[in-house]
């Protein structure tokens, strides 16, 4: 299959591109660099030292023979787009190239208005593009489980049939996001759920949970392979920011209570995800969604486990409940289904197995790298929005 990675530069999409390399398929990596110029603008950088892009193809063709074309260019430039959407006519995209930071999204009002701009115009960019050139493509489009919020019921998978004065529909489930950034993924998904209604579009959107890990069986290869870990206030995730905490010897940062709950998958179920949704593609019209995680915990159970498997490396590692700089339910119900990709055959790695290898000990090979003044929350949901700063894409 000729396959489009959007984003193929960035956390996920990099580790995807070379995996959907590794099965066969065709691949186009398309990216405007702007993850690693936010990078500058916040004045961090991976914990992990990754190689330029074209560096990381190079590499990858000296080890596995194979060749990743590269389209550097942005989603936002409607005849690059279109270019090429025209020029390949992929089977299908996979549409990582997004702005995914909600702590990002909440600095300001620039960094807001960014956020959705890029996501929602880049995305509206691609549906026009498929529509014009390539309209038997399946679009796999990344969108994210904090879409569905924390409701006091069931999460579904995208759908959920309701009856109401005496009549049934199945209808799309409730969104009730977190952060402007989350809200941009809602306004995605109704925009690809018109398409397919519309223009008889084929789409998968992946509600995905959090991801951590940095290791897959094709980045482990060579060292100019390795993928990014971003450990920092802003694009660090909670998992991977404890296990540099702990390496660092700071104070895991949990917020407030820390009986948030999410949905978590390793990044080597990320790119068996993606291959899974693309080799058993959505039909002519079909807005399909799959609950996109393996495991569920709170961030004060992460923290503990983190604790524990530190322990074993003789590491004293402490938690410390920060005040919340977020607006969250800090104690909720949560039960979301995820059994879609399970059906299709997804076997899940699960954290307690790759805690160690997968991100303790990458945190501890790396922690000389680590900027101490990149750990401690800054961006408050409440205050953020006061003062203006320039986003990296100036809007
Ligand atoms: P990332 O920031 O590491 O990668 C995104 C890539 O897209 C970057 O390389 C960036 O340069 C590129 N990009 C952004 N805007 C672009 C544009 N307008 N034109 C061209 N390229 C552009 O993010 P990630 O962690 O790999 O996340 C990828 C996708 O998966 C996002 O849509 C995110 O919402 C979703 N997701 C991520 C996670 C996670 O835990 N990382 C969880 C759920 C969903
Ligand atoms: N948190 C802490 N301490 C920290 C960092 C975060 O307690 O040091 C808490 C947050 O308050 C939140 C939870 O951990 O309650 C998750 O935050 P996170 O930063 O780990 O992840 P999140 O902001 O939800 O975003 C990440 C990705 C995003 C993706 C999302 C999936 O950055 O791209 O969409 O996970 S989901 O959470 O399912 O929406």
């Amino acid at each position: 299959m000729r396959v489009m990675v959007l984003g193929g530069d960035g956390y996920c999409g990099w580790p995807t591109s070379l995996h959907l390399s590794d099965c066969g398929h065709e691949v186009i990596i398309v990216d405007n660099f702007v993850r690693r110029q936010i990078d500058h603008e916040l004045g961090v950088q991976s914990l992990t030292p990754i190689a330029t892009l074209k560096q990381r193809v190079r590499a990858w063709k000296e080890v596995s023979g194979q060749e990743i074309v590269v389209e550097v260019g942005d989603l936002l430039d409607w005849e690059f787009v279109s270019g090429i959407i025209k020029n390949y006519r992929p089977d299908a995209v996979v549409h990582f190239a997004e702005q995914r930071a909600a702590p990002y999204s909440m600095i300001d009002r620039a960094h807001a208005v960014y956020t959705q701009h890029n996501n929602v115009i880049g995305t509206l960019n691609l549906l026009f593009a498929i529509r014009e050139h390539a309209p038997e493509c399946h679009l796999v489009k990344l969108g994210t489980m904090g879409e569905y919020g924390t409701p006091n019921i069931d999460i579904e998978e995208g759908y959920i049939e309701i009856e109401h004065n005496g009549r049934k529909d199945v209808l799309p489930y409730p969104k009730q996001p977190g952060s402007w950034y989350h809200l941009s993924k809602v306004h995605d998904s109704h925009n690809i759920a018109f398409a397919c209604k519309i223009w008889e579009t084929r789409a998968t959107d992946l509600n995905q949970g959090v991801v951590y890990g940095t290791v897959t069986e094709q980045t482990e290869r060579d060292e100019r392979l390795i993928n990014r870990f971003d450990y920092d206030e802003i694009y660090g995730t909670a998992l991977n920011r404890f296990c540099i905490q702990a390496a660092i010897g700071h104070p895991m940062t949990v917020y407030g209570k820390g009986g948030q709950t999410r949905g978590f998958l390793d990044i080597r179920d990320t790119v068996r995800c993606i291959e899974l949704a693309i080799e058993h593609p959505a039909e002519p019209g079909e807005f399909r969604v799959f609950n996109q995680f393996t495991e569920e915990f709170s961030i004060l159970d992460l923290a503990k486990m983190v604790k524990e498997a530190a322990s074993k490396l003789g590491i004293e590692a402490k938690i410390e409940n920060l005040p919340n700089p977020r607006v969250e339910a800090e104690e909720h119900y949560y039960n979301a289904k995820h059994t879609k990709l399970l059906d299709l055959g997804l076997e899940p790695h699960y954290l307690k197995e790759s805690l160690l290898d997968s991100l303790l000990n990458i945190a501890m090979r790396y922690k000389d790298r680590v900027e101490p003044d990149a750990i401690d929350p800054k961006v408050s949901w409440r205050e953020g929005q006061r003062k203006e700063r320039k986003a990296t894409s100036a809007v």
